[in-house]
């Protein structure tokens, strides 16, 4: 297997040091369709020294504005090449071309929202003894390494690199080996807007081999990683080894609060695509559905009619879902399913394959199950696929306590037409986001994003980003 030159290090096309690649496989039909270079820790390791090197060259040198100049342009090159990125993004993760498309504009927001705040980012002045001017100046932290999943490849590209680059971080990306496509035509296009060398660099490869030697790297000052719990505890020791700051985002087991005086027409839609989107494989998914018992039968009713309406297919036919992205996380989505089922989870609802998808595929049925058991491993695991688990609360207090029953603390959508339980839920629900009678955080770049408890920990989009992606210097200067 000779590697492609999927590796952009020091502002050129590479193959991987040791000649190796990876193939690429379609989760519609579970073909090789093309293949990346298998990066590792050698090229890791130029990765890093080229960033370190454009920190004190060309890219280091640069004012904020003419940084903020470079990011806007690259979200124009988005705007402009946006069919063939989502058309990539498509086939590689296997995901709607209409989802696709959108979250392609998504990708290119975060280059002009982050462009156009690089040069706004302001220090302090702090009063102090007489004779002194002190001031607080936000400075980036360095070289900065980026691990992002498969799930939003393109979009996830964009909001953890756009923040970086824009404090002047040089940046490392290390994107999810099961669906890169897009992030290497990004790499492409911040070429031609203009990038210095060393100032993005992209390496492909496996996550225990390029991800972990990245994470790991003396040469590195922060890094950012967005994936499972298990991998986000090993890269908290790594940096912790090298005493440097990270930011966690990993996942969650998301309550849909619905109390009896729900606007039922609003609320159906938006919780019937908060699971279902992207199949469920989005980190803030609505995945448990809490409904009060007084209305809990006719409500979770009307959502099995709607559940059964959803049909997923290949990115062409584009329909509510596509497949799962890779025949190891299908199993594990598919096993929760069955598992359920035979131990006697009521199924109510399954959505439907579309006319003529592969067998060999990596398709499953969204499926809704009914009065699910608090302790159950479904009410409690996260999936990451179209699985709804119903439950019901008595009052306000049960509502609360099941919403927190959960080692996760993402997001939670309230729905209640009551002012003071809306206004009391948002305050008591564990969680980085609450939704009032609304869900989902898509597309909102300006929205500050992250959890609490497993679900990890530091904040990415909005402004709170700039926050993370820099550190502050103190300068105290006595002039008597
Ligand atoms: O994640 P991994 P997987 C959750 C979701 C899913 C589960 C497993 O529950 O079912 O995780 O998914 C890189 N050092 N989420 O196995 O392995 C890897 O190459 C450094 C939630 O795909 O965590 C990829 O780029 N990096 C989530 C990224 O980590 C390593 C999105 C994520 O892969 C590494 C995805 C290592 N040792 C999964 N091992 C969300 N929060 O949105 C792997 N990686």
């Amino acid at each position: 297997m000779t590697s492609p030159k999927t590796l952009l290090i020091d502002g050129r096309w590479q193959a991987a040091q040791d000649g190796q690649a990876i193939d690429v496989i379609d989760p519609s039909n579970a073909k090789v369709f093309t293949q990346i270079s298998r990066g590792g820790k050698a090229d890791i390791d130029l990765a890093v020294a080229a960033a370190r090197r454009a920190l004190s060259g060309e890219w280091g040198r640069l004012t904020a504005t003419e940084r903020g100049r470079l990011l806007v342009k690259l979200g124009d090159l988005i705007l402009a090449n946006a069919e063939e990125i989502a058309q990539l993004e498509a086939r590689d993760t296997g995901k709607p071309i209409t989802v696709a498309r959108n979250d392609v504009k998504v990708v290119a927001r975060y280059f002009e929202f982050y462009g156009s705040a690089a040069d706004k980012i302001h220090g302090e002045t702090i009063p102090y003894l007489d004779g002194y001017n002190v001031s607080l100046v936000r400075v980036p932290h360095g070289v900065t390494a980026h691990i992002i999943p498969w799930n939003y490849p393109a979009q996830m590209f964009g909001r953890s690199l756009a923040p970086a680059l824009a404090m002047g971080n040089a940046t490392v990306m290390k994107p999810s080996e099961d669906a890169c496509l897009s992030g290497i035509k990004l790499g492409e296009l911040a070429l031609e807007a203009g990038f210095p060398p060393g100032a993005l660099n992209v390496v492909t490869g496996y996550g225990h081999e390029a991800g972990a030697a990245l994470t790991a790297h003396p040469g590195i000052d922060f890094a950012t990683f967005t994936g499972s719990p298990e991998v986000g505890v090993m890269v908290q020791e790594a940096t912790a080894k090298n005493h440097i700051p990270c930011v966690l985002e990993l996942g969650g087991k998301s309550p849909q609060i619905v109390f009896d005086d729900v606007d039922v027409e609003k609320a159906l839609p938006v919780i019937v695509k908060a699971i279902t989107q992207n199949a469920g494989q989005t980190c803030s998914a609505g995945s448990r559905l809490l409904v009060q018992e007084s209305i809990y039968d006719s409500f979770v009713a009307k959502v099995a009619e709607r559940f059964a309406q959803v049909r997923v297919g290949t990115p062409e036919m584009d329909l509510d879902c596509g497949p799962i992205v890779n025949r190891k996380q299908r199993d594990r989505v598919q096993g929760f399913i069955d598992e359920a089922a035979a131990s006697g989870i009521p199924v109510l609802a399954q959505g439907s394959l579309g006319a003529g998808v592969s067998a060999d595929g990596y398709f499953v049925r969204p499926t809704l199950f009914g009065r699910v058991p608090r302790d159950h491993k479904l009410a409690c695991r996260e999936v990451f696929g179209p699985v709804l688990s119903a439950m019901s609360f008595k009052d306000e207090e049960d509502a609360i306590a099941l919403a927190n029953a959960t080692e996760y603390g993402l997001a939670a959508g309230i729905w209640t037409e009551n002012g003071g339980r809306q206004a009391r839920l948002a305050q008591r629900v564990l969680s980085g986001q609450v939704f009032i009678n609304c869900y989902g955080a898509g597309g909102g770049v300006e929205l500050p994003f992250g959890g609490v408890k497993k679900s990890g920990h530091g904040r990415e989009k909005g402004l709170l980003a700039l926050e993370e992606m820099s550190t502050t210097k103190t300068i105290v200067h006595h002039y008597k």
